[in-house]
């Protein structure tokens, strides 16, 4: 694929959004969800990843999230994450990263001006009093709130199928102004992030680069497409980008 290519766009230019989906921690670890191993349990992932799942069996979808938490301690941030660390701080311009990703591995690796669009593992939500806190340990349906007290209402902090994703409106600010969208192992298939390239294409100048192993659902708007694993391809992306 172009690299060079890329990387002059990427130089050139100012304001940069850039999406991280699963692909970016596989190769640390943390499976995807629509690989070949995309079931948990046997179970899809909107069994255990949505309102009416955990109404259904609160306790299933408190062990999926309570072993996806746990498992956070045996992987680390892998080349790529660092490499988007080290974009982050070195950009002249405006810099935006926001996630799909539940998991740490970018704060770990380094990176600030972070959102994590779909929630975060390693925080739990009450639904009786909205207290949002830090959380490491495991939940269940017995968890009582260190903040108002009750019992039972507490939940991982994380945005279900048919809930609404956190900060969209400063994601979309940050896409109408950007001159370069950087798209990073994503399968393109949830909305509203798979809708994110349309919304930075309607700005004529704006970049669009797509990093994945492979093509995906939303490849074709895309200008570039940088073909490889983020581990390998992110670090030459922006060792490129940052040369003056
Ligand atoms: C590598 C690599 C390597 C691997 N290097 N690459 C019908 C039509 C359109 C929309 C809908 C519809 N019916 C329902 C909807 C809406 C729904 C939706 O989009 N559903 C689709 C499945 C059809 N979306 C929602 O419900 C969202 N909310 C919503 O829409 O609210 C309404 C609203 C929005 C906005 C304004 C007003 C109202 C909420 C979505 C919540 C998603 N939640 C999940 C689970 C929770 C988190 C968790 O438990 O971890 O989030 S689902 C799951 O998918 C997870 C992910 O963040 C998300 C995206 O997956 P991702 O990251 O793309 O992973 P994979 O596995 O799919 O792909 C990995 C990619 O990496 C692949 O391409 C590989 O090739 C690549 N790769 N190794 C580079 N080394």
């Amino acid at each position: 694929m172009r690299q060079a290519a890329a990387a002059e766009e990427v130089s050139a230019e100012r304001n940069i959004v850039v999406l991280t989906g699963a692909g970016m921690s596989a190769e640390s670890g943390v499976p995807t969800f629509r690989g070949v191993d995309g079931l948990w349990e046997g179970h899809h992932i909107e069994m255990v990843a949505s309102p009416e799942g955990f109404a259904r069996d609160p306790e299933l979808v408190h062990r999926f999230y309570n072993l996806r938490r746990a498992a956070l301690k045996t992987v680390e941030p892998n080349a790529g994450h660092l490499a988007l660390a080290r974009l982050e701080r070195e950009w002249r311009g405006r810099f935006l990263l926001v996630t799909q990703n539940v998991d740490d591995l970018h704060e770990r690796a380094g990176s600030e001006r972070l959102i994590h669009m779909h929630g975060e593992l390693r925080k739990a939500r009450c639904e009786c009093c909205g207290e949002v806190s830090s959380w490491t340990k495991e939940l269940s349906s017995v968890t009582r709130c260190l903040a108002c007290g009750e019992v039972g209402g507490m939940r991982p902090h994380i945005v279900w199928f048919g809930e609404i994703p956190f900060e969209l409106e400063t994601i979309m600010t940050a896409l109408k102004s950007a001159d370069i969208f950087l798209c990073i192992g994503t399968s393109g298939v949830v909305y509203p992030a798979a809708g994110f390239a349309r919304q930075a294409a309607s700005r004529p100048d704006c970049r669009l680069i797509e990093m994945n192993i492979e093509r995906t659902e939303i490849s074709r708007h895309f200008h570039e497409h940088i073909v490889g694993p983020v581990s390998v391809e992110l670090p030459v992306l922006v060792e490129k980008s940052l040369m003056e």
